[in-house]
């Protein structure tokens, strides 16, 4: 009987992990499931066809963020929007307040959590307490698999900041991005020169 208890419970957790596909895609704290390989389809598109990562409302100062997990597979998938180490990343002026749409393209666990770059680059383990107040996805050191989660936070200090995987040994692997808040200016997404070089 308890082989049999524990079988079913088994069987019970197993469905509760299967997909479970959304009428409509709507993202909450806890995530909504999507298919591996499938966040570039909610990611914004601009002129010819480029990926938007970010838009912004400068009167109510907020900047929508977009963060594909594994978005490529450069750095061995460990890159947020196709790019790891810091060599890209955003550019928020302080003040403003930071919705990001986060979405892990793999099944293998990523988080976010905003973190000092100098830690970004060199801490095995970033912990959950995120540097502004609610930056990072739920439990950034478990990660989360082929999800959309959706989560804000106010930049009320300048400095150099990261968007950087919480899942241990990622970040120091190169899974992060950069964060700049600039004094002010408008919210950006910056690529490095030479791509932009290419594309003039
Ligand atoms: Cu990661």
């Amino acid at each position: 009987m308890a082989v049999m208890r524990i079988f079913s419970s088994l069987l019970a957790l197993s469905l509760m992990a299967a997909p479970t596909f959304a009428e409509e895609a709507t993202p909450s704290a806890d995530g909504t499931i999507i298919a591996p390989g499938q966040c570039h389809t909610i990611v914004p598109t601009g002129e010819f066809g480029k990926p938007v990562f970010v838009t912004f409302d400068a009167e109510k100062k907020e900047a929508y963020l977009t963060i594909v997990a594994t978005l490529t597979d450069h750095n061995y998938g460990m890159n947020f929007n196709g790019y790891a180490k810091g060599e890209a990343g955003y550019t928020i002026p302080v003040g403003y307040k930071v919705k990001v749409k986060f979405c892990n393209n793999s099944p293998t666990p990523h988080s976010l959590i905003i973190v000092e770059a100098s830690e970004a680059k060199t801490k095995i383990n970033l912990g959950e307490e995120p540097y502004f107040d609610g930056g990072m996805t739920p439990d950034p050191l478990k990660g989360t698999t082929s999800k959309i989660v959706d989560f804000e936070f106010v930049v009320d200090e300048p400095g150099k900041f990261a968007f950087a995987c919480g899942f241990p040994t990622h970040s120091a692997h190169g899974h992060w991005i950069r964060l700049d808040v600039v004094k002010d200016g408008e919210p950006k997404f910056v690529e490095p020169e030479k791509k932009m070089e290419e594309e003039k």
